[in-house]
């Protein structure tokens, strides 16, 4: 049963406030609860309680505690994970299966992740002679940078919010996070869990609402802040470092994306429709390392436009506890409008409608839901708003290429970098490839593969700065080096 109240978790307390709006459920857009909006006063206390706890209990753990209850929290989630499955599932209508094989479970993976890191991770060290004939040592020293201000999307709700808050945490600082205004329920359950384990009061705080003069707006422009961290749009990401420009605080931004997959002929074609069907239809297509641009070498061009369209007829739409749901819902009328325009669009722009293209006709109350039907184009110019611009639904238009640079031409012809998938055989071709592909993450043969060690952002616009494994190091702390005369 997921709750009907969905309350601000500030200083260890769940909060109430005199403002409250609609949470709905995508399936059928019905309302299934309502959340108090945090006003100033709100986002003030849950920043003053981060200080206090920075200064206070939190500040002085050891290293050592700090892990032990990062590991208590995996525990603690895993224990609770059919609550967590449950209010994922309930804010954005996903299929359980998918939820709990990648969101719930990268949830707590993200808190075991980085409690290792910091466990594990060495500092530098350099030794140097001095004019007098003796020397000096130097060595890194890593503190918190503070308070953490974290700006989350709906995409992937606990996954994606963990990412940060993990690392956060894990390098001594407090959170204050604000969840999307339309996902707001795992962040919110996961105050229950903080307390539960002895997590300090004040150390994660969750405010709840908008960006623009709500809580996003008050959160990113306290003074109380000492760093941002946002996932989402890149217009909001540039908000968002307009109001960090105040106070000089740093930003860390993972953004938009309108990633290409490009299929060479000696691919394992079994693989590459595998790969780029989930890439292109998993959750709906709202995964910012999606595919919305497929280029297909010539000779494979029809064989592998007629095996995509064979799977996109294939995956049944369907609510979360259906255990054959292949796709969920988009995440809200508004962004179902959004698709649903692009849709249009693609035809304006005289692309080909190979499947797809509208609304599934679904039973009884879900008429009402926010679903879209997985759509493929093919026939666009490169020109094409289409090709150029983040659709962010189940969608995508497929090209035939004749050659490396011509498609590697293409496929940089963007102004976000974010991700790509090279399918290919040829070893020295994925090499070259990849190092050629303008984007911060370059899967060769698989898709969103992830090694939660390895450096994960964007380039271009679709983001500033990395994390994952000692990459969110450089965010959550400072490096601060003490130079011994000896
Ligand atoms: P969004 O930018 O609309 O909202 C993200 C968050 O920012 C929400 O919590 C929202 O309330 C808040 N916000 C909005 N305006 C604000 C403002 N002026 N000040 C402070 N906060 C503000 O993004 P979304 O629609 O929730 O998510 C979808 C987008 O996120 C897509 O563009 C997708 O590509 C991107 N995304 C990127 C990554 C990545 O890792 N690069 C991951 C997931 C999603
Ligand atoms: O896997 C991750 O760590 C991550 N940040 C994924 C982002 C997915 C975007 O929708």
């Amino acid at each position: 049963m997921v709750a009907k109240d969905i309350l601000n978790f500030i200083d260890g307390e769940f909060v109430a406030t005199g403002k409250w709006f609609a949470n709905r459920t995508p399936t059928t857009n019905a309302v299934i609860g309502r959340v108090a909006e945090a006003g100033k006063a709100e986002v003030d206390a849950a920043v003053r309680a981060a200080r206090a706890a920075l200064a206070g209990h939190w500040g002085a753990m050891t290293l050592a505690r700090r892990v032990e209850l990062l590991e208590a929290l995996v525990a603690e989630i895993t224990n609770r994970f059919d609550e967590f499955l449950d209010a994922e599932c309930a804010d954005t209508g996903k299929p359980k299966s998918l939820a709990a094989h990648i969101d719930i479970p990268r949830g707590a993976a993200n808190f075991k992740i980085f409690a290792d890191v910091v466990k594990n991770v060495p500092s530098e060290f350099f030794e140097m002679a001095t004019p007098d004939g003796r020397s000096a040592i130097n060595y890194g020293y890593r503190r918190p940078v503070g308070v953490v201000g974290v700006i989350c999307p709906w995409n992937l709700p606990l996954l994606l919010m963990t990412w940060k808050v993990g690392p956060a945490l894990a390098c001594g600082n407090t959170v204050v996070v604000k969840p999307s205004e339309e996902t707001p329920r795992t962040a919110v359950l996961l105050g229950e869990v903080m307390n539960k384990v002895g997590i300090p009061k004040g150390v994660y705080n969750v405010v709840n609402g908008f960006g623009p003069n709500s809580a996003g707006e008050f959160l990113t422009t306290h003074p109380g802040v000492d760093a941002l961290t946002f996932t989402g749009e890149t217009r909001t990401g540039e908000s968002i470092m307009k109001a960090a420009a105040t106070g000089a605080r740093p930003v860390s931004l993972e953004m938009g994306g309108k990633n290409a997959a490009i299929v060479f002929a000696d691919c394992d074609f079994d693989a590459a429709i595998e790969g780029t069907m989930r890439s292109c239809f998993a959750n709906c297509g709202q995964v910012c390392l999606g595919t919305e641009r497929v280029y297909v070498e010539r000779p494979l061009f029809d064989r592998f436009v007629a095996a995509l369209k064979a799977g996109a007829e294939a995956l049944k739409p369907g609510v979360p506890d259906d255990a054959a749901a292949g796709i969920g819902p988009l995440i809200s009328k508004e962004h179902q409008s959004k698709v649903l325009s692009y849709y249009k669009l693609a035809l304006v722009e005289g692309a080909t409608l190979v499947t797809g293209g509208g609304v599934p006709d679904m039973p009884g109350e879900l008429k009402d839901g926010c679903w879209v039907q997985p759509t493929i184009w093919t026939g666009l110019p490169e020109t094409a708003r289409v090709i150029k611009e983040e659709v962010f639904g189940p969608c995508c238009h497929v090209a035939p290429f004749d050659s490396e640079d011509e498609v590697l031409a293409k496929a940089n012809d963007n102004l976000y970098g974010l991700a790509t998938s090279i399918w290919t055989r040829d070893l020295s071709r994925a090499h070259r490839m990849a190092q050629k592909m303008e984007v911060g993450l370059a899967w060769v043969n698989s898709w969103f593969l992830r090694d939660l060690r390895t450096p994960f952002g964007g380039s271009k616009q679709s983001g500033i700065g990395r994390e994952g494994g000692v990459h969110s190091l450089e965010f959550y702390t400072e490096l601060k080096n003490v130079c011994i005369k000896l």
